[in-house]
C-alpha cells in the first residue's frame, strides 16, 4: 500500500517560546524537514481549553502550575501534515525534560527546564486527532498543493 502522506499533528510554540522569539526558527525546522503547514494561529489559551488539552495530567503535582504557565501569554498553534509526522515531530522536539533532550532537538537546543520546554507536539496519531479538533475548527485547516505540481494558473 502507498505511504500515508496525509498524517497530521498538532505543534504549539508555548508562551516561553513565543517570548524568546523562537517562532520563526521552529517553523523553519518543520518546513525544512518537508512537512506541510495546514493550520496556524496565535492565541492566548484559556485554562478551560488547556484543561481539556492536558486532561491526562490532571492528577500530577505540577498540573496547576502547567495550566498557569500555558495560559500566561500567547501561544502559536499549528497543524503540520506529512508521512509519519507525529513520530518525526516527537523526535525533532526531543525529550520532555530538556536535561535529557539531545542537542539537535528543539528542546535540546532551546531549553533547560521541564517547566519551560518551549514546544508541544502530539504524542500519538489518536492524540493528534483529538488535539487538532480541540484547537482548530475544520475550516481553519487548509488543503493546498505545491506550485510545482501543476501549472493550471498559468
Ligand atoms: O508530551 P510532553 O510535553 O513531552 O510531556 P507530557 O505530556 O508528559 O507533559 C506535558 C507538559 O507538562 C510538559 O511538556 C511539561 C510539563 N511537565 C511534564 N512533567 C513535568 C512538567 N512540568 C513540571 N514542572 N514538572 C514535571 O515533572
Amino acid at each position: 500500500s502507498l505511504p500515508d502522506v496525509k498524517e497530521r499533528t498538532l505543534i504549539a510554540v508555548k508562551p516561553d517560546g513565543v517570548q524568546r522569539r523562537f517562532i520563526g526558527q521552529i517553523i523553519q525546522r518543520f518546513e525544512q524537514r518537508g512537512f506541510k503547514l495546514v493550520g496556524l494561529k496565535m492565541l492566548q489559551a484559556s485554562e478551560d481549553l488547556l484543561s481539556q488539552h492536558y486532561s491526562e495530567l490532571r492528577t500530577k503535582p505540577f498540573y496547576p502550575r502547567l495550566l498557569k504557565y500555558m495560559s500566561s501569554g500567547p501561544v502559536v498553534v499549528m497543524v503540520w501534515e506529512g508521512h509519519k509526522v507525529v513520530q518525526t515531530s516527537r523526535t525533532m522536539v526531543g525529550h520532555t525534560n530538556p536535561a535529557e533532550a539531545l542537542a539537535g532537538t528543539i528542546r535540546g537546543d532551546f531549553s533547560f527546564h521541564v517547566s519551560r520546554n518551549v514546544i508541544h507536539a502530539s504524542d500519538s496519531e489518536e492524540g493528534a486527532q483529538r488535539e487538532i479538533q480541540l484547537w482548530f475548527k475544520g475550516r481553519e485547516l487548509l488543503n493546498w498543493d505545491c506550485c510545482d505540481q501543476s501549472l493550471t494558473l498559468a
